[in-house]
């Protein structure tokens, strides 16, 4: 299950409105908080469960279940324009430990779509990853893919159990990409879009969400 895609009607509704151009920069990040909790919830209910009994106020047995795993979450926030997205992931997942990355891709116009975007890494530090943990990296635009690739190269000395990508908003070639070089990575998405244009936008996207979510 590499691509999984959150279309829920409250998911497809909240990114209708960030996609709107005159959607203003408070409701924009509002709105990347509000996805952020709904694939977090997503993710969640993908992950493992077991059996469980507890013992209700009445002294009675009831049976129920936990989500092996949920206490085990790392989130990376590939700043900035992950930060509204992970408040949210963090509203799914609250004892989440967090990495951060400071990654800019280098702008320009080329010639024709590009394949993949250079990217500078400008700071990055994780927590310890150990065995049992859930990596979630966070990154509302998923567009070539070279940014994840990226920060999946500086974590590829870690063992997590599972890894997985909370987008926004990707383009068919960027999870394509991202697939084939990482088949065990679950990405998370609202939609894929067809296309990226010679800048290295996905179109018809959302514009820079940087941009739009913090001026
Ligand atoms: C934007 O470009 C997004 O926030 C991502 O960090 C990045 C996605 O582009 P790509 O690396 O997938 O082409 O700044
Ligand atoms: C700048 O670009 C700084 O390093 C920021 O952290 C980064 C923002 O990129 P974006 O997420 O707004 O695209 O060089």
């Amino acid at each position: 299950m590499p691509l999984f895609k959150v279309d829920t009607p409250l998911a497809r509704h909240i990114l209708t409105q960030l996609r709107d151009r005159n959607t203003n920069q408070v409701l924009f990040r509002k709105n990347l908080v509000r996805l952020g909790r709904l694939i977090g919830y997503e993710i969640a209910n993908t992950m493992e469960v077991e059996e469980v009994t507890v013992e209700t106020p009445l002294s009675t047995l009831a049976r129920g279940v936990r989500i092996v795993g949920l206490e085990r979450v790392v989130i990376v926030n590939v700043m900035r324009a992950a930060t509204p997205l992970v408040e949210g992931l963090l509203k799914a997942f609250p004892s989440a430990r967090q990495g951060v990355v400071v990654a800019k891709r280098k702008e320009g116009e080329f010639d024709s779509p590009p394949k993949e975007m250079e990217v500078d890494i400008h700071y990055y530090k994780f927590p310890d990853v150990k065995e049992e943990d859930n990596v979630i990296i966070a990154d509302p635009m998923v567009a070539t893919g070279s940014t994840i690739l990226k920060v999946l190269e500086l974590m590829r000395t870690s063992k997590a159990k599972k890894y997985y990508v909370a987008s926004v908003l990707s383009s068919r070639y960027g999870v394509d990409r991202i697939t084939k070089q990482y088949p065990y990575v679950n990405i998370f998405t609202v939609e894929v879009d067809p296309e990226i244009n010679s800048m290295g936008y996905i179109v018809p996207g959302l514009g820079d969400a940087g941009d739009r979510a913090f001026g």
